[in-house]
């Protein structure tokens, strides 16, 4: 069976371009720190493995991996002009889709929406346009949707449009928790804080919130595969199905979806929901198997961010 990483970023050249020639976040302040978290004043390294196809595939071969599912690591392009959001979005799809085709076989992708167009009918028409380049596999979204979030009612034609294309959502944190959550002491400990648990818990209050507006009843057959196993999803789904049940509004009928039968949490994570096994530790993956079952928890590596990091500070340290 091959081995396929669906959690595997890029940043090609031209979002690397873009990216130096800003000079606010999310930017690359020379000569290469890369700093796209909100309020980031200490960015991270970024080196060539973020857009050198070539290192990727270097990266496949070294650990076995067969086929990456490579994505728009975050913010994609939801800080882009509402003017060009469109075509910034097809140019990139296109780019992505020419990197596929270099190493035909080894490269799908995920594409990028213009979340910032000003019509949605622009994001619907991408997401209508991207099965026609050979190598999309779906779309890689961030939790802020139109701006308020992904239980925006105003995102139903895209949801729409993606479940009849059969195309998967990858849901991916980026924006984490206020900053005020971690306390005055955060400056002191560096990125572990939002990454670590901003980062698990922005996904996991995202996917709450499409459950709780009833997207899944009105979409059964939307396909959505969750960055970091989900989060803290598999571990807290028996207490978010608990609190939906005793608040009688939402167990008659999820979201006020007339006509639609509620979906209960754990079906919902049995037919919905792909998790991705980055987790870095057995008991994460049991509990995503767990919940999931073993054939909807899916390889990834996360390349270009986390693992390289360590081998980095690994070197500085001898
Ligand atoms: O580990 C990850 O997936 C990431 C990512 O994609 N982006 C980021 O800024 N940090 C960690
Ligand atoms: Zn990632």
């Amino acid at each position: 069976m091959p081995i396929v990483d669906v959690h595997t970023h890029v940043y090609p050249p031209s979002y690397i371009s873009l990216l130096s020639s800003r000079t606010t976040n999310p930017r690359i302040r020379a000569p290469n720190e890369l700093l796209i978290l909100p309020g980031e004043e200490h960015g991270r390294p970024v080196g060539p493995e973020y857009s050198n196809i070539q290192l990727k595939i270097d990266f496949m071969d070294q650990h076995g991996i067969d086929i990456s599912i490579i994505s728009l690591a975050n913010p994609w392009l939801d800080f882009v002009d509402s003017d060009v959001a469109a075509s910034a979005a097809t140019s990139h799809n296109d780019e992505m889709n020419d990197l596929c085709d270099q190493h035909p076989g080894r490269l799908f992708a995920f594409g990028t929406l213009p979340l910032s167009a000003a019509d949605v009918g622009d994001i619907v028409k991408e997401v209508e346009r991207l099965p026609s380049l050979k190598y999309m596999r779906g779309i890689i979204l961030g939790t802020s949707g139109l701006g308020s979030g992904l239980d925006d009612a105003r995102l139903h034609p895209i949801y729409k449009a993606l479940e009849q294309t059969g195309q998967t959502i990858f849901l991916h944190p980026h924006y984490g928790l206020p900053k005020e959550v971690f306390g005055p002491r955060a400056g002191e400990y560096g990125h572990v804080l939002p990454l670590a648990l901003g980062f698990p818990l922005e996904t996991t209050i995202a996917v709450s919130r499409m459950i709780l507006s009833g997207v899944f009843d009105r979409f059964p057959k939307l396909s959505v595969l969750l960055a970091h196993s989900g989060g803290t999803l598999p571990f807290l789904a028996g207490r978010l199905e608990s609190c939906i049940v005793h608040d009688g509004h939402l167990f008659e009928k999820s979201g006020n979806v007339e006509g639609t039968r509620r979906r209960d949490v754990w079906e919902i994570l049995k037919t919905n929901i792909l998790l991705d096994a980055v987790v870095y530790s057995e008991v994460g993956v049991r509990a995503a198997v767990e919940v999931a079952g073993a054939d909807r928890v899916l390889f990834g590596t996360s390349f270009g961010f986390l693992p390289l990091l360590m081998e980095m500070i690994d070197d500085e340290c001898g």
